[in-house]
């Protein structure tokens, strides 16, 4: 295709569907299909142009990760099968994810981490961005999810779907940031843990950092850290005032309303506090 043709560039939407939402989180490479399916139908739904989706790992990715211990870098050549297995794993989703959006006539396109990102110990360090921007710009739906990476100072690593949407956020300008998660939004506490955590619907950068200690630590075998790990993640994007909301993506609807930016039931972190939508 031609440069004179293709569709003009709005600043993209990054969502992330959370891989709690889209595996079973319990249950070793089980995928929640149900869940995937209707996610594809509120993505196709909602019509967005210009859009990027990044998944989690679930029940896929991070069990893989945790018994090779590919996090901690490289230490013993036995880990070295154990990455192929993580990646291969997260390759997998990411097929399930990729076939629900196309059969929603999605042009989804998987993007593999692993091939355009070098880390240094655990952080984005070199990241070739032009092949996915061309395609988003000619109307591609790039779907990049959490991987095993190659790292330059532990040889690699496990790079997290949070770290990914608020690199590609700030590198790509980005419109906003939709984080698809298992929970309403941020609480006052744990709400896994804490029947009497309430519902935080909007949150400025400054009162979010008194929040964090507050806020659980995932219990399922996660890598990456769970809500506290994706909240600090999400912070440099906010602080260059990309918009973020927080949406439960286990419940019907709330992703697509998130992508029409309709009142949805959430977290609005913003850095100033002060943002247009309410729920
Ligand atoms: O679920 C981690 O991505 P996340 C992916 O977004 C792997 O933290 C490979 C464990």
């Amino acid at each position: 295709m031609e440069e004179n043709v293709i569709a003009s560039v709005s600043k993209p939407t990054i969502l992330k569907l959370g891989g709690s939402v889209i595996t079973i989180k319990g249950r070793p490479f089980t995928p929640n299909k149900k869940a995937i399916i209707r996610l594809a139908e509120e993505i196709a739904r909602s019509n967005v142009n210009s859009l990027i989706i990044v998944h989690g790992g679930g029940s896929f990715g991070h069990p893989i990760a945790k018994q090779y211990e590919i996090n901690r870098g490289y230490k013993d050549p036995s880990q070295i099968i154990g990455f192929s297995k993580t990646h291969q794993a997260m390759t997998t989703l990411n097929r399930l994810i990729i076939n629900a959006l196309i059969d929603q006539d999605i042009p989804a396109i998987e993007i593999q981490p692993s091939s355009c990102i070098i880390t240094k110990s655990g952080r984005i360090q070199i990241m070739e961005q032009r092949p996915f921007t061309k395609l988003l710009r000619m109307g591609f739906v790039p779907v990049l999810y959490g991987d095993a990476v190659p790292d330059s100072e532990t040889g690699f690593a496990i790079l997290s779907g949070d770290q990914l949407i608020s690199t590609l956020a700030m590198r790509l300008n980005a419109d906003r940031i939709i984080v698809g998660a298992d929970v309403d939004g941020i609480c006052t506490a744990d709400p896994k843990t804490d029947s009497s955590a309430k519902l935080i619907c909007h949150i400025s950068l400054s009162e979010l950092k008194k929040l964090l200690p507050k806020i659980g630590k995932a219990k399922a075998p996660d890598v990456t850290g769970g809500m506290v790990g994706k909240i600090v993640e999400l912070i440099p994007a906010i602080e260059r005032k990309i918009p973020t909301i927080i949406v439960n993506a286990t419940k019907p609807n709330n992703v697509y309303k998130a992508l029409k930016n309709e009142n949805v039931v959430g977290t609005i972190i913003n850095k100033g506090g002060n943002v247009a939508k309410s729920n």
